[in-house]
């Protein structure tokens, strides 16, 4: 176990906090303390925190579920004084180990609601952020505003003192620092999202007028919600990997940890009531980060979901074999050089071809033996957040539609949760109901376009798209994935 008391005498070649825990007082409140948050934010906050002047900057974790993974998860917190390693793996195998403590304090909030509502009135809280995927901002597909009709949200809504949805909390939180004469906080996303503290204010707006239109204005008149761009692949770590990482380390940690040694991370300067230096760890603090969005988004998980459906339906189980087939690779090059990088800007600083080379090298780094099927979960979010703009960038233009057809095509059949070696596996769809699913296991070709990875474009004219999508998936089904690709 990590423990304050351990801290002292770690094994070599692991580094320590370079601050004492002890001064760090909480200034940012965390909703959804995952493997990439840790990795990431809690990353930058931690060298912050070295840094003269910044010890009002610990996180505060909350957790919004309280399952069984998530009591184990919290116990293991609680146990280890929120202490966890991370392990920095580059594509060479080089590994840096750094204990990480800006985390100091962990909360499941059906146990403790009053307490997560208490630290979200205090004004000494500044920042409250969220990783909660690209499908957690509840916003219909269709209308593109807040889902009011959301079953969690109408409890909300009905009990708006005793809260159960991140938006209840925040909201909540906000109305008792408004009636106590505090500031706002800047409420900060860190999902894949594009323009995510856009999409994080019409959530937070959306929910906040439907409970009481006075308090939506002033959270819109005193909040800010700044747009990000976020970058670091972190796989999940199963129980095989954590033993192999805390065997490397000499650690006995509950919650070891593992990501690249690429990491990055633009925002737009826009903060309510102040920021941790994160200037001086290597943000990019900027005034619009589309540009990064753009090529972030649109390259590196745009690339990640082609390898992950395909993988899957080959029988891979990671995405370093995914990229090291031939026939995947090439495919993801001739996307990114034929189809995307001709409709993005390079940010300032950014070199598109040499970001196109990072994320070859970063998807083939063996260390994050990242999962296919943990990349290719959530297609129905991750297809209209990834491919949407560049597919309906090729129907307006009327380009060459083979790569996306294929993309397409290899996500409905994977839905299908059969691969070409005989294997079968489940998809993971949060979103999809009984109905959904029948759509998406039927045996009709065509049934798959009523899925709402499919709404982005029916507006546009899609007739050539979905015949190229059908011919693609009888090739899939009946020769496979190469027989498609060689088309
Ligand atoms: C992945 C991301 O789950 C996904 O869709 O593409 O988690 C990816 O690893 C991160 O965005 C990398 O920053």
């Amino acid at each position: 176990m990590i423990t304050r008391e351990t801290l002292k005498h770690l094994p070599t070649g692991v580094a320590s906090p370079s601050y004492d825990l002890k001064d760090i007082k909480p200034g940012i409140l965390h909703f959804g303390v995952g493997n990439f948050f840790r990795a990431h934010e809690a990353y930058y906050v931690d060298k912050a925190l070295a840094l003269p002047g910044q010890q009002g900057w610990g996180i505060i974790g909350v957790g919004l579920t309280s399952g069984d993974r998530s009591k184990k998860k919290a116990e293991d917190f609680k146990q280890q004084d929120c202490l966890f390693s991370l392990t920095e793996t580059a594509p060479s195998g080089e590994s840096k180990r750094t204990v990480i403590g800006a985390l100091r304090d962990y909360l499941l909030a059906p146990e403790k609601q009053e307490a997560v509502l208490e630290y979200l009135a205090d004004p000494a809280i500044k920042i409250v952020s969220m990783t909660i995927t690209e499908g957690g901002y509840n916003i219909d597909e269709h209308s593109g505003e807040f889902a009011l009709d959301n079953e969690a949200v109408q409890r909300d809504l009905a009990n708006p003192e005793t809260p159960s949805t991140i938006f209840g909390y925040v909201v909540e939180g906000l109305r008792r620092r408004r009636d106590a004469g505090n500031r706002a906080f800047t409420i900060m996303s860190c999902d894949n999202l594009r323009h995510n503290g856009n999409v994080a204010r019409k959530a937070f707006l959306g929910y906040a007028r439907a409970r009481d239109p006075e308090l939506a204005s002033w959270i819109e008149a005193n909040a800010t919600f700044p747009n990000a761009m976020v970058d670091r692949i972190t796989p999940t770590v199963s129980a095989d990997i954590a033993a192999r990482l805390n065997k490397e380390s000499g650690l006995d940690d509950l919650l070891p940890l593992v990501a690249e040694d690429f990491t990055q991370w633009v925002i737009e300067d826009e903060f309510a009531d102040g920021r941790p230096a994160l200037e001086k760890v290597g943000v990019q603090m900027v005034d619009d980060v589309t540009d990064y969005e753009f090529m972030k988004i649109r390259m590196l998980n745009a690339s990640h979901i082609f390898l992950a459906f395909s993988g899957l339906l080959l029988g891979y189980d990671h995405i370093d074999e995914s990229i090291n087939d031939p026939d995947l690779r090439k495919l993801v090059e001739t996307y990114l050089d034929t189809d995307v990088i001709p409709t993005l800007k390079a940010a300032p600083g950014e070199d598109l071809e040499k970001y196109k080379e990072s994320v070859i090298s970063r998807f083939s780094n063996p260390a994050m033996a990242d999962q296919n099927l943990r990349i290719g979960s959530d297609g129905a979010s991750k297809v209209q957040v990834f491919w949407t703009a560049t597919i309906q960038n090729l129907l307006k233009d009327k380009r060459e539609l083979d790569r996306v057809a294929y993309g397409l095509a290899a996500y409905l059949e994977m839905l299908r949760g059969k691969n070409e070696k005989g294997g079968t596996f489940e998809p993971i769809e949060p979103t999809f109901t009984d109905d959904t699913w029948k759509i998406a296991r039927s045996d009709d070709y065509e049934a798959g376009f009523a899925l709402p990875a499919f709404d982005g474009w029916r507006k546009l004219d899609h007739a050539a798209l979905d015949e190229k999508v059908t011919e693609l998936r009888k090739v899939i089904r009946e020769k496979g994935v190469k027989a498609a690709l060689s088309i």
